[in-house]
């Protein structure tokens, strides 16, 4: 590969008269934007322990009460971007939100997408475009781009959840901003019973009102009793995992990342290929060690870590009497709308 010009090797005055006119050369920097075969990615392989991070949000719900958060959330930041920039890849923010018993968070809503994976609690719930959605272990709730939505909780005990958002993306885009909202009548219904079974859709004889996001919770026990009857079905199978789609069309749940639910066999070791997108793995059940090329990573329950893309990634189930369940996060929904996706095997 041939030397690129410097910008050192152009003369001061010429510098300057470009910097007038906001101008830049190119070449001094062509190789930064458009590395040899494989992307620069400021991502960096990092995990967050669960043990570390709940003393702190409970820290954080003594010194800051609801009203003066509206969320509270620590948010699990990636040191390769700068913890400044709140985002732990480049499309997605990972924050861990505390809501305690009696507290509400009031209604609004904002152009990125986001998800709420509960880690820990009962009795709280989200209402979600008039649906209220309740919260438990491992169920996944969608909070699409534009719909209302407030959190509540009815329990007695702290309840604690992984939101997953494409804030960074729509950040960077100029595209982020939020509308705060009244409190939402909630309406009959609920996209997690109507299709609460593969391959059956609702039909509506009269009327079709064609709703963007028709199933709005996905309930842990039912992604949990899939992956189940998936590895039963198919003792062989080396990757038993599901996608959370939505049920109208069988595309991504969302439109700018992807969900996904891995079950581990006890015992089980499973390469993942090196892909274009910035992956996420959050422990529902269970344990993993994850290898990556810069470190291993050891996750027990509730645990979190993000990995870059175009990184090969080895997932060994830590438990030997029993199966790991895995939530994933991915960027690859964007990646594919965006025709950069790409597998490397
Ligand atoms: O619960 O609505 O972690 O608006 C960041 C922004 C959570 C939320 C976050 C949000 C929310």
């Amino acid at each position: 590969m041939n030397d690129l010009g410097r910008l050192e090797d152009l003369p001061q005055d010429y510098r300057d008269e470009l910097k007038q006119h906001n101008l830049v050369p190119l070449w001094p920097s062509l190789r930064a934007v458009l590395p040899p075969k494989v992307p620069t990615r400021q991502t960096q392989a990092t995990m967050w322990a669960y043990q570390d991070i709940k003393p702190l949000l409970l820290k954080a719900g003594e010194l800051t009460p609801i009203e003066k958060a509206e969320r509270r959330v620590l948010v699990l930041a990636n040191p390769g971007h700068g913890l400044e920039k709140m985002q732990a890849s480049a499309a997605m923010y990972l924050g861990m939100q505390l809501l305690l018993p009696g507290e509400w968070a009031p209604s609004h809503r904002h152009t990125p997408n986001a998800v709420r994976m509960v880690v820990e609690g009962e009795g709280a719930y989200t209402t979600v475009d008039g649906e209220k959605c309740p919260m438990s272990r491992g169920d996944l709730i969608l909070t699409p781009t534009g719909l209302w939505h407030e959190h509540g909780h009815d329990g007695h005990a702290p309840v604690v959840w992984l939101d997953v958002l494409d804030l960074p993306l729509v950040y960077y885009m100029e595209a982020s901003y939020h509308i705060n909202g009244e409190r939402q009548q909630v309406h009959t219904g609920q996209g997690d019973r109507a299709y609460a079974h593969g391959g059956l859709l609702p039909t509506p004889v009269f009327e079709r009102t064609a709703r963007p996001y028709p199933m709005l919770r996905y309930p842990w026990h039912q992604a949990r009793a899939a992956l189940l009857a998936m590895a039963a079905d198919q003792p062989d199978q080396e990757a038993v995992q599901l996608t959370y789609v939505n049920p109208e069309t069988g595309a991504h749940a969302q439109n700018i990342l992807g969900f996904y639910a891995l079950m581990l066999r006890p015992g089980q070791t499973l390469r993942l290929p090196a892909r274009s997108p910035a992956c996420v793995f959050h422990v529902i059940e269970g344990g993993v060690d994850i290898d990556v090329p810069t470190q291993p990573l050891k996750l027990g329950e509730a645990d979190t870590c993000c990995v870059p893309g175009y990184t090969e990634v080895t997932l060994h189930n830590t438990k030997l009497d029993q199966s790991t369940f895995i939530f994933m996060a991915d960027e690859t929904p964007l990646h594919r709308k965006l025709g950069v996706y790409e597998n490397r095997g």
